[in-house]
């Protein structure tokens, strides 16, 4: 099943994180199938004052593990990757990765809610996630990504940095 995921990053070098979460993300995916969207600055959302900027981007990989798998083995690279284990509600990391959807798969057991809680209101996953799949649409929410990220206007800034990296 195909699986969106995003990557955030607010501390370091940010963009090598990217860079190498996504080269994580591609390992865990069937055949190395992965496409990435466009890499975006985007000013923190319901962050601590004086948060940095991130930058974020969304990648889909192919995967077939499952769910919880999947998450425990995002987890552990977030760990082995700096993000302090002890933080307060989001602090600066160096990595966060969050599964955004999971094929059409509904669910909320444990760790994993699918899709995304608070996916649809937040521009930093929307404009990204409209690179690549405009027309998606949202298990739960029965409007297209491009309608989605319509709807949210122009609050919460985000900012082209690198098509291809
Ligand atoms: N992640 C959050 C909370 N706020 N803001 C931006 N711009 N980017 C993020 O990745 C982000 C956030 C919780 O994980
Ligand atoms: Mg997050
Ligand atoms: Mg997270």
């Amino acid at each position: 099943m195909k699986a969106g995921i995003a990557i955030g990053s607010d501390l370091g070098d940010r963009l090598e994180h990217l860079k190498q979460s996504r080269d994580f993300l591609r390992t865990l995916s069937d055949d190395g199938w992965l496409l990435a969207a466009p890499v975006y600055e985007t000013s923190p959302v319901d962050c601590p004052p004086g948060t940095p900027a991130f930058l974020n981007t969304v990648v889909e990989i192919e995967s077939s593990l499952p769910p919880d798998e999947l998450l425990r083995r995002l987890l552990q690279f977030e760990e082995t990757h700096g993000r302090p284990n002890v933080h307060g509600r989001n602090t600066p990391r160096t990595v966060d990765l969050d599964v955004l959807y999971f094929g059409d798969l509904m669910m909320k057991e444990g760790m994993v809610t699918l899709p995304h809680p608070r996916m649809h209101e937040r521009r930093f996953v929307l404009r990204p996630l409209a690179d690549i799949r405009p027309e998606l649409v949202v298990p739960g929410l029965d409007r297209t990504v491009r309608q989605l990220l319509a709807s949210l206007g122009d609050a919460q800034p985000v900012r082209l940095l690198a098509k291809d990296w």
